[in-house]
């Protein structure tokens, strides 16, 4: 059984998550998107509501599961026996922000992170930028799975009192 794990902060998960977790899954037998509870940036959703939103966006998918990451990916990594780390890419700056972490990673345990080029449709979806579409009133429903961005919204509105 060759397990790749996905991680992020998945603050919210998008349909870029998802789309990059379905690529992960046709080359690995089992795919485990992991959601880092102390994300290095701060979160709009706490961890559990990251989990069950993230957890329902991947029901669909046969041999993906979703759990909690603390603390540092590698040490996980090495704990559930994956071969490689799966990272999504939208663009040369997202590679720039990944290389270091890859080459990090293997420096660390010798996990090898495996680049899977996104959907070009969804080139522009980022969690931060759903994110600040919502808080300025725009429509992020087409670009989150079902149920995302009434969480979302519903965490900025409680973020305001
Ligand atoms: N198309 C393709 N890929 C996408 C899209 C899209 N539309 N949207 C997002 N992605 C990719 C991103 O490029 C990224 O690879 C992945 O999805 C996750 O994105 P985010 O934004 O949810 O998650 P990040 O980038 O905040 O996650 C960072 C980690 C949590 C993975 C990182 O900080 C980490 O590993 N933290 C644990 C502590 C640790 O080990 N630190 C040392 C790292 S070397």
């Amino acid at each position: 059984m060759r397990t790749a794990v996905c991680p992020g902060s998945f603050d919210p998960i998008t349909r870029g998550h998802v789309d990059v977790v379905r690529r992960a899954r046709s080359m690995f037998d089992e795919v485990v998107v992991a959601v880092a509870r102390n994300s290095a940036k701060t979160p709009l959703l706490d961890v559990e509501e990251r989990l069950r939103l993230a957890a329902a966006a991947v029901a669909d998918l046969d041999g993906v599961r979703v759990e909690a990451v603390d603390g540092l990916l590698a040490a996980y990594v090495r704990r559930t026996g994956a071969v490689a780390v799966v990272k999504g890419l939208r663009s040369g700056a997202d590679l720039d922000a990944e290389l270091p972490m890859a080459l990090m990673n293997r420096h660390l345990i010798g996990v090898e992170t495996v680049f899977v080029v996104g959907d070009g449709a969804l080139a522009h979806v980022a969690s931060s930028l759903v994110k600040d579409v919502a808080r300025h009133g725009g429509e992020i429903d087409d670009l989150v799975p079902p149920g995302v961005g009434e969480a979302v919204r519903a965490a900025l509105r409680a973020a305001q009192q």
